[in-house]
């Protein structure tokens, strides 16, 4: 299904692995060539940032991950992961016409609220170039929202939690992969996406007008947010006006 959508990326599937971005990333040290993807029907270590865990129980929701090998400066993938966020919702929206899904600054797809997905970039660089560079994404399809423990219940949905109908994984797969693959495109193709990225972010920016509260080198920081610069931060409006940019790190709705 993949090459009839015009795709170079050669698929692998397992029905149970460590962690997709794990085998990729073997894949890449033992010299396969690239681009590939790692599909699973389960993960037994399956990270999120930070020594995160991500839910990987349920066969009916998908990971994955696709590997790179671009061999170019890191700034032309400085967008990388959301312009990712960004196809693969455009593209996912199709299946689920009713609900808008967004993309939650940095790495989240929510909707209503809720996260359906994780993204997780991975890159290795060398001599200030990027050798290879795994994008993952845990993707919750026709999984049940609450069989997730006590922690992640509460912050979870699925497509089909929220669309009311099973979906078809195997297509769903297709066209995330196709829609990961056209990010790459995208950000190695053009020299500067930046205008290109705030206009496509806008409608889908998860965060936009909503009072947030971000954590920066142990300090707490409330602002509005704003949509993101050109470095892809995430802009926050304080109260006397000025604008701060939350580089790296989480934001958390102010309640
Ligand atoms: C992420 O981390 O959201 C990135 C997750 C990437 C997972 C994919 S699966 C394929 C590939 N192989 C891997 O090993 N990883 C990637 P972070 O922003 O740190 O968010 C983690 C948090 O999301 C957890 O602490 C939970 O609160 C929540 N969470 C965990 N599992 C979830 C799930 N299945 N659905 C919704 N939320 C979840």
């Amino acid at each position: 299904t993949l090459e009839g959508r015009g795709s170079k990326i050669g698929l692998r599937y397992f029905p149970v692995l460590d962690s997709t971005n794990s085998e990729a990333e073997r894949r890449i040290a033992s010299g396969e060539s690239s681009p590939f993807a790692i599909v699973s029907s389960c993960q037994t270590n399956g990270r999120g940032r930070l020594g995160r865990v991500w839910q990987s129980n349920s066969a009916d929701n998908l990971y994955l991950s696709v590997g790179f090998e671009p061999n170019i400066p890191p700034q032309q993938l400085q967008h990388f992961t959301l312009w990712a966020g960004i196809c693969i919702c455009r593209q996912l929206q199709g299946f689920v016409p009713k609900a808008p899904l967004k993309i939650k600054w940095p790495n989240d797809l929510h909707c209503m609220g809720r996260k359906f997905a994780g993204m997780l970039t991975e890159a290795k660089l060398d001599a200030d170039r990027i050798r290879s560079i795994i994008f993952g994404l845990g993707l919750n399809v026709n999984g049940n929202p609450n069989d997730f423990p006590d922690e992640v219940r509460p912050l979870a949905t699925s497509l089909h939690a929220i669309h009311g109908e099973t979906l078809p994984l195997n297509d769903v797969a297709a066209v995330v992969i196709c829609a990961i693959e056209e990010a790459y495109q995208t950000c190695i193709q053009e020299t500067d996406t930046t205008d290109k990225l705030s206009d496509a972010w806008e409608p889908l920016d998860a965060l936009a007008g909503q009072q947030v509260t971000a954590i920066q080198q142990g300090v707490e920081i409330t602002g509005i947010a704003s949509g993101i610069d050109e470095g892809g931060a995430l802009l926050l409006l304080m109260p006397d006006g000025s604008q701060k940019a939350i580089r790296a790190g989480d934001v958390t709705l102010k309640k």
